[in-house]
């Protein structure tokens, strides 16, 4: 669907990074379309009713009370041309929603995110490709995965509902306490992209964002796992910090150090 109409509306802000990227952003584009024409429509009719009946010399007003049937039809023929492009557009709609969400392609890795007030924990599988085994790979707010490489994802939460959040890849999903939610992506752009925490879960909600850095091959990726083995790697979360004042939490470096927010804040980790 994608190769038909990108209007740009969020690739000039977001990359389009996995491989359902595009097929979202269809749809918003199919959205902006369709509302953009009746409110077009829309508008083009007020404006010239406005010119051509403005008031004039000697025309008394007609007052319209819209319950003939003659009079209703204004609003019936508008209303069958929405429903009708609301069917057009849901056709489009469930189309997408069972490719990302209700069909769980064969996959070359397995990741686990475990959301907690409030941080992103990840599990990767080591070389043996399973998880909760021993050459597993725990981060913090660090996410790896490998380009063009399909990865079912597992997510768990800790406390309460957060949202597994990349926005590059258009990818939304709740983790919710209890339950392991499965689903999956694609990474098709390599680099590293923003991953947050997309639901209100607490008063630190605003600083739970991490990294997904998306390796362009497995020689890149193993390295980096070798790295954090070893302890040496430096996450995208430490070079940033390096590079001037501590960016997060914001919420605490605004605030005093000893004001009670930031106190009760420091306490809850
Ligand atoms: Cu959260």
């Amino acid at each position: 669907m994608n190769e038909y109409l990108d209007l740009g509306l969020i690739t000039s802000f977001v990359p389009a990074a996995s491989s359902f990227a595009g097929d979202i952003d269809f749809l918003f584009d199919l959205i902006t379309i369709i509302v953009g024409f009746w409110f077009v429509i829309t508008l083009a009719t007020l404006f010239y009713f406005i010119i051509r009946f403005r008031r004039r010399e000697g025309v008394k007003a007609l007052y319209i009370s819209g319950e003939k049937h003659s009079e209703k039809v204004w609003t019936h023929y508008p209303h069958y041309g929405v429903i009708a492009f609301d069917v057009f557009l849901i056709g489009f709609v469930i189309v997408v929603w069972v490719n990302v969400k209700q069909t769980l392609p064969a996959n070359e890795d397995t990741i686990r995110a475990i959301g907690q007030q409030w941080s992103w924990s990840f599990v990767h599988t080591g070389a043996d490709g399973k998880l909760d085994t021993e050459d597993d790979v725990n981060t913090v707010n660090d996410l790896h995965v490998i380009k063009n490489n399909t990865y079912h994802f597992e997510l768990q939460s800790r406390d309460v509902l957060h949202n597994f959040a990349i926005p590059a890849f258009r990818l939304r999903q709740d983790t919710i306490p209890g339950r392991t939610i499965r689903g999956w992506f694609k990474p098709t752009i390599s680099g590293t992209f923003d991953l947050q925490c997309a639901e209100i879960c607490g008063r630190g909600h605003s600083m739970m964002f991490a990294a997904i850095t998306v390796h362009p091959d497995r020689k890149s990726y193993d390295e980096t796992m070798d790295a954090i083995r070893a302890g040496t790697y430096e996450s995208h979360f430490e070079k940033k910090r390096q590079l001037g004042p501590v960016p997060l939490p914001f919420t605490v470096s605004k605030s005093k150090a000893d004001s009670p927010y930031a106190l009760e804040l420091a306490q809850s980790f």
